[in-house]
């Protein structure tokens, strides 16, 4: 067990095997019919055919998340199709993970207080996602519980970064008409802390939907409630996701030329070199041009962090 990452760790987080460079060979299948996997259940899947049958099956040779299509031979999932976008993480022991494919956009969930605003991980999750090919948007849920002042400046100062912001209350259905509009036509994955209320926003959006729902402990945390990736269809048209909630969000895997392409702010500096990673070396403008100095060292952390 990983001392790094020590969430649900349920089997769609598996170590995604297709490393660059080491790519194993497919299985090739000429018969077999497409369908999509909408369910992590333990070992096996739920899939979803075109039809909108559904069905658990178990995989062979086959690594696959939710929203993958993959086909479908005498009954055995047996490969997946190439993914259009991919949510990956990294894991300090672990390697990166796949969390979801083919989804348009990431919506970050945070809650204010509990669990507090954490904006280094926000940070993380814009870089994973648009490395990954997905958009972004943060939905701030429990808004019913108060907004401290500085969590009301942090969102306004990610609004200015151009990131649509979502104010929600999940319990209290207050803010959802927006949320709705916003999810609607695409696929929408919920990314967060434990006990942030993912599943209590998809309670509040999918009619008929129940996930499981869990208590805060003590301490104000969630306790990992959702222990595998679901795929639910809004009423409106959409789809959202929803998955176990993360402690640790690694981005290891993006690499480290790219990361500055994910802070806007960091984007036309006219430092000495070029390709400057703004550092703060000498000849380096960033610590001048740069006021929001948490994310300017968020940056400079995940630079460290990446290959
Ligand atoms: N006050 C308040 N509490 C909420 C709100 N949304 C969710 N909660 C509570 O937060 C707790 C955790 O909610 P969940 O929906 O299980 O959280 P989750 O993000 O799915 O957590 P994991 O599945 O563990 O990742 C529950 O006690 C919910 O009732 C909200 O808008 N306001
Ligand atoms: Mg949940
Ligand atoms: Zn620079």
């Amino acid at each position: 067990m990983s001392t790094f990452d020590d969430d649900a760790d349920p089997d769609h987080l598996a170590p995604e095997r297709r490393r660059r460079g080491s790519r194993r060979a497919a299985p090739v299948h000429v018969d077999g019919e497409w369908v999509e996997i909408v369910e992590m259940v333990g070992r096996r899947v739920r899939i979803r055919r075109d039809d909108g049958r559904e069905e658990i099956l178990p995989t062979r040779g086959a690594h696959v998340v939710v929203a993958d299509r993959a086909r479908l031979v005498e009954g055995v999932v047996v490969e997946t199709a190439p993914r259009r976008t991919t949510l990956e993480r990294t894991v300090e022991t672990a390697g990166t993970r796949l969390v979801v494919s083919n989804a348009d956009r990431l919506a970050i969930v945070t809650a204010a207080i509990d669990p507090p605003f954490r904006p280094g991980l926000v940070d993380r999750m814009i870089v994973a996602a648009q490395h990954g090919g997905l958009e972004c948007m943060l939905v701030l849920n429990k808004c019913d519980q108060g907004m401290p002042e500085e969590v009301l400046e942090w969102i306004a100062r990610y609004e200015a970064l151009g990131l649509e912001i979502a104010l929600v209350s999940a319990t209290e259905e207050r803010g959802l008409a927006p949320l709705r509009e916003a999810l609607k036509g695409r696929t929408t994955v919920l990314l967060g802390h434990s006990g942030v209320g993912k599943s209590t926003l998809i309670r509040a959006l999918v009619p008929g939907a129940e996930p499981l729902i869990g208590e805060l402990d003590a301490w104000g945390r969630g306790r990992h409630t959702t222990t595998a990736a679901r795929l639910w269809d809004l009423p409106d048209g959409g789809r959202i996701i929803d998955v176990p909630g993360i402690r640790e969000f690694g981005v290891g895997h993006v690499p480290r030329e790219e990361l500055r392409h994910h802070f806007p702010e960091l984007l036309g500096l006219e430092c000495r070199y070029r390709d400057c990673l703004h550092l703060g070396d000498d000849g380096c403008v960033a610590d001048a041009a740069v006021s929001w100095v948490e994310r300017l060292a968020s940056y400079r952390k995940l630079v460290e962090e990446c290959v």
